[in-house]
């Protein structure tokens, strides 16, 4: 199977297994994402689910709108039955990279309201360890006037290289949908990154991580052979 159904064989399920009428649902944000709103979407038409949608950026957004899904927020349900969304790697205890697309701050607020975070992904995000496949660093979404001091104090307290993410379509670095830059620490070794994560939340001007760890209940994982593997 190619890496687009791969792709899809898992958001497929995910939904499937997790969405029922009056569920308030979490849409994460990336490409993988945009299958299981494309199937949460074909759902909610065959069974007339009810079903209202708590995007996790613009993109995330445009999705649901464009589907025609009921539109919600934090401020109407701050507590969501499910949150379904992709991720750059996942480790054997579960512990993800999130943020290859630069959404991980409002994808971990809405993650965090939800009773559980269903991951979905194909199988080259599936990995024993963190920067085993993905090697592009662990994102972290910093306030704009700070990131050369936090850049500076994690390669020397924590080792690894640290960039600032600069923007393809854009001059100059890439700015998240809150306005902020993003970091990505690479080269990193091999840590408890329940620790790291904490460590690096507290340097002044670090908005979040894209660590996210004991947050996933279960991760889907599409594989080459048309079968879903499920990690829990
Ligand atoms: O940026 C993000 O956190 C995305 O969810 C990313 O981790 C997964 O994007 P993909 O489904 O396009 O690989």
């Amino acid at each position: 199977a190619s890496l687009e159904s791969a792709k899809k064989l898992a958001a497929y399920k995910a939904v499937d297994l997790h969405v029922q009428n009056n569920s308030i649902v979490g849409v994460g944000s990336g490409s993988t994402v945009v299958y299981a709103v494309e199937r949460l979407a074909e759902r909610v038409k065959n069974e007339k689910l009810n079903v209202q949608c708590v995007p996790t950026s613009f993109q995330a957004r445009q999705l649901i709108i464009q589907h025609r899904l009921h539109l919600t927020d934090l401020e109407i349900h701050p507590r969501l039955d499910v949150c379904i969304d992709g991720a750059d790697e996942v480790d054997s205890t579960l512990t993800l990279i999130k943020g290859g697309g630069g959404c991980l701050l409002q994808e971990k607020i809405v993650a965090s309201c939800a009773k559980e975070l269903i991951i979905i992904a194909d199988y080259t995000k599936n990995s024993q360890k963190l920067g085993e496949q993905y090697k592009k660093g662990i994102p972290i979404e910093v306030v704009p006037m700070a990131y050369l001091p936090i850049k500076t104090q994690i390669e020397n307290q924590l080792g690894g290289t640290v960039e600032l993410r600069m923007a393809k379509a854009k001059a100059g670095p890439v700015v998240t949908d809150n306005g902020n830059f993003i970091l990505d620490w690479k080269n990193f070794q091999d840590y408890k990154w329940d620790t790291i994560n904490t460590k690096l939340n507290l340097i002044p001007g670090v908005v979040e991580t894209g660590l996210f760890v004991n947050m996933a209940k279960k991760a889907y994982f599409g594989l080459a052979d048309g079968s879903v593997k499920e990690q829990i």
